[in-house]
C-alpha cells in the first residue's frame, strides 16, 4: 500500500519500525467506517470478535482477553528520562539506552505473520491549539477499532503533520510472531517479564510491546494524553490532568465548568454524567477521564476533553448509578471482558438486573449461581471489564464537548474515598491551598469503620500512575500555573461523597445529590452565598447547601460538616510523611501550606 503522505519524518520512523518489526504488510488507516467494518468482519470471521444482537445492541462487539492480559501493567510501566531524578519516586526509572536496547531486541521481528497498521490520530480536536498530533504504529486490529472511538483517526492529520513536521510517535506490538501455518491466538500477547510499557520522555516517544489491553495498548489515553503531556505540559505553560470536565448550567442559563479529579473507584464516570436533582440546573459531559489545559487570550484557563469515547469501568455501571454512561454503550461499542449472554448482548455484575447466563470473561460457558472450589460467586465479568463507546452517543454530552477553543474552567474539585475525616465539602481559601488538598488526596484502602491509624493510600491529583516526570515537580508546576492565572485561576474544593456514621451507614446519598454540593461551589463562584471559616478551609453555612426532600436527620448534616481537629491532625501527619518523600523536590509552597494547616489547627 502506498503511504499517503511525503512527510520524510514520517516516513522515515514507519521505515525503520517495518524494518525491525517486519511485518507481512503495512496498512495506512485513514479512519472511515468502511476501515472499523472491515477490521471488524476480519475479527469476528477469525473468532477474537463477537458480534452481538444487532437488534439488541447494534453494531457491538464483545472480545474476551488473554486471562493475563486484563488490566493496566504498573510495574511494568517505566519513565525513561535521561536523568533519573526527572523520574522521581512515583516512577520506574529505566535507562534509556538500556532500555531502548532491550526492546529492540524484543520488536525484531516481532509482527511477523502480522498486518503493521499506521495510524493517524489527534488527541483533541484536529486542528484545535490544545491538540497534539501522533502516528500509533500497531499490530492489533483490535487497537486500530478501539482507536477509532477513542481518539480522532483521520487523514487530516496526516496533513498537519505535513505542515508543522511535528508528531508524537506510538509503538506498539501486541508481542506474538506468527510463524508461516500457525494458528494465531484469540487475543495475542506476550508474557508479564516480556511486558514494556516505555515512555522516553525526553524525545516524546512510546514504545509498548507484549499487551493488548487498554492503557497498555491504546497509547493516546494514559500514555500519550498523561505521561508524555504532563511533561510537555510542564515545559509549554499547560496542564495535562486526570480530571473529568463537565458543564453545570444554572435555571437563569448561566454556564460553569468543572474539572475534577478522583482516584479509580470514586465514581468519576458518574459524576461526569450526573443527572442533577436541583430543580433547573443541568449537567452535560465533556470528558470522564482526561483535561487538558491551557490559558487563554483572556488569562482564564480553556480545557478540552482529548478523548473522543468513553473507555469506562463495566462493572457497576446500572440504571440507578450512571444511565447516561449505559445509554452510551446502547450501539456502536466494543465490551471487553464482560459475559457475553445467550441472546448475544452483554452482561456485567452490578448491572442491576437479571442475567440467566452466557459465556464469562474468560469464554467459558457461565451461570450466576456458579460457585468457585471456595463457595465463592465466579463472577462473570472481569473486574475491570469495560465498554469503549463514542462520547457521541452519550445522551448528555455538551454542544462545546469539540469546541477547539475547550471551555473556561470555574472549579477544580479534588477528592477521595473516605469514611472518616473529611466533610462532604470544602473551599480552599486560595489557589495554593488548593494544590495543597489535591497534593494530599488520598483514599482509604478498605471502607472500614473509624479507625484513624488506619494508613492512607494518597494519590495526588489522582495522577500517581501518571505524572510523567517527578511528581514534586509536578507539584511545583501546579503552583506556577496559580501565578500565571492568578486571579483567574479555578476555585478549588474537596469533597468527599463516602462519610460513613459509627454502624457503617452512608451519611449522603451521592449519586445525582451530588448536584447539590456542585450547586453550592457555583453558588460561591458567583459570589450569592457566604461561607464559614474552620480550621481547613471554607465551608457552607447551614441552609445554603440545598437539603430539600433528602431528609437528613441533623445529626448526620452535622456529622458530614464536622472539622474533627484531632483527625485533621492526624492526617496532616500522614500527608507529612508521605510529602516527605519528594525530598528537595517539594515545593518550599506545600512545605508553607502544611506549617498554615498546623498553626490553623492549633
Ligand atoms: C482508567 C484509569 O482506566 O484511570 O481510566 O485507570
Ligand atoms: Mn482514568
Amino acid at each position: 500500500m502506498s503511504a499517503p503522505t511525503k512527510n520524510a519524518k514520517l516516513l522515515a520512523w514507519v521505515a525503520e519500525i517495518e524494518k525491525m518489526c517486519t511485518p507481512d504488510q503495512v496498512v495506512w488507516c485513514n479512519g472511515s467506517t468502511e476501515e472499523y467494518d472491515s477490521l471488524m468482519a476480519e475479527m469476528v470471521a477469525s473468532g477474537m470478535a463477537i458480534k452481538l444482537n444487532e437488534q439488541k445492541r447494534p453494531n457491538s462487539f464483545a472480545f474476551n482477553s488473554d486471562p493475563s492480559d486484563v488490566a493496566r501493567v504498573e510495574n511494568r510501566t517505566y519513565i525513561a528520562s535521561v536523568k533519573k531524578e526527572d523520574a522521581g519516586p512515583t516512577n520506574n526509572w529505566i535507562d534509556p539506552a538500556e532500555l531502548k536496547k532491550t526492546m529492540t531486541e524484543l520488536y525484531k521481528g516481532c509482527m511477523k505473520g502480522r498486518t503493521m497498521y499506521v495510524i493517524p490520530f489527534s488527541m483533541g480536536p484536529i486542528g484545535s491549539p490544545i491538540s497534539k498530533n501522533a502516528i500509533e504504529i500497531t499490530d492489533s486490529p483490535y487497537v486500530v477499532c478501539n482507536m477509532h472511538i477513542m481518539t480522532r483517526v483521520s487523514t487530516k492529520v496526516l496533513e498537519l503533520i505535513d505542515a508543522t513536521d511535528e508528531f508524537i510517535p506510538c509503538l506498539h506490538s501486541v508481542g506474538a510472531p506468527l510463524e508461516p501455518g500457525q494458528k494465531d491466538a484469540r487475543w495475542p500477547c506476550a508474557p508479564i517479564e516480556k511486558k514494556y510499557i516505555a515512555h522516553f520522555t525526553d524525545e516524546n516517544l512510546i514504545w509498548s510491546f507484549g499487551s493488548g489491553y487498554g492503557g497498555n495498548a491504546l497509547l493516546g489515553k494514559k500514555c500519550l494524553a498523561l505521561r508524555i503531556a504532563s511533561n510537555m505540559a510542564r515545559h509549554e505553560g499547560w496542564m495535562a490532568e486526570h480530571m473529568l470536565i463537565l458543564r453545570f448550567t444554572n435555571p437563569q442559563g448561566k454556564k460553569f465548568h468543572i474539572a475534577a479529579a478522583f482516584p479509580s473507584a470514586c465514581g468519576k464516570t458518574n459524576l461526569a454524567m450526573l443527572q442533577s436533582t436541583v430543580p433547573g440546573w443541568k449537567v452535560e459531559t465533556i470528558g470522564d477521564d482526561i483535561a487538558w489545559m491551557k490559558p487563554g487570550a483572556d488569562g482564564r484557563l480553556y480545557a478540552i476533553n482529548p478523548e473522543a469515547g468513553f473507555f469506562g469501568v463495566a462493572p457497576g455501571t446500572a440504571e440507578y448509578s450512571n444511565p447516561m454512561a449505559l445509554a452510551s454503550c446502547a450501539k456502536d461499542t466494543i465490551f471487553t471482558n464482560v459475559v457475553v449472554t445467550e441472546d448475544k448482548d452483554v452482561w456485567w455484575e452490578d448491572m442491576g438486573v437479571e442475567c440467566a447466563g452466557g459465556t464469562d470473561w474468560k469464554n467459558n460457558p457461565w451461570t450466576p449461581d456458579m460457585k468457585d472450589a471456595d463457595g465463592k460467586k465466579i463472577k462473570g465479568a472481569h473486574p475491570n471489564s469495560r465498554f469503549t463507546a463514542r462520547a457521541a452517543n452519550c445522551p448528555v454530552i455538551c454542544e462545546d464537548w469539540e469546541n477547539p477553543a475547550g471551555v473556561p474552567i470555574d472549579i477544580f474539585v479534588f477528592g477521595g474515598r473516605r469514611t472518616t475525616t473529611m466533610p462532604l465539602v470544602h473551599e480552599a481559601f486560595d489557589f495554593n491551598q488548593g494544590v495543597y488538598m489535591g497534593a494530599t488526596a488520598a483514599s482509604e484502602p478498605t471502607a472500614a469503620a473509624l479507625d484513624v491509624k488506619q494508613s492512607l493510600r494518597f494519590d495526588p491529583f489522582a495522577m500517581t500512575p501518571f505524572i510523567g516526570y517527578h511528581a514534586g515537580d509536578y507539584m511545583q508546576h501546579w503552583f506556577d500555573m496559580g501565578e500565571t492565572l492568578g486571579n483567574k485561576a479555578p476555585r478549588c474544593f474537596y469533597v468527599n461523597w463516602f462519610r460513613k456514621d459509627e454502624n457503617g451507614k452512608w451519611l449522603w446519598p451521592g449519586f445525582g445529590d451530588n448536584s447539590r454540593v456542585l450547586k453550592w461551589m457555583c453558588d460561591r463562584v458567583e459570589g450569592k452565598v457566604e461561607a464559614r471559616e474552620t480550621p481547613i478551609g471554607l465551608m457552607p453555612i447551614d441552609g445554603d447547601l440545598t437539603l430539600d426532600g433528602l431528609n437528613i436527620p441533623a445529626e448526620d448534616w452535622a456529622e458530614l460538616m464536622k472539622v474533627d481537629v484531632t483527625l485533621f491532625k492526624k492526617t496532616l501527619e500522614d500527608a507529612k510523611e508521605y510529602l516527605g518523600k519528594f525530598g528537595d523536590k517539594l515545593p518550599a509552597k506545600m512545605t508553607e501550606q502544611m506549617a498554615a494547616l498546623e498553626a490553623r489547627l492549633g
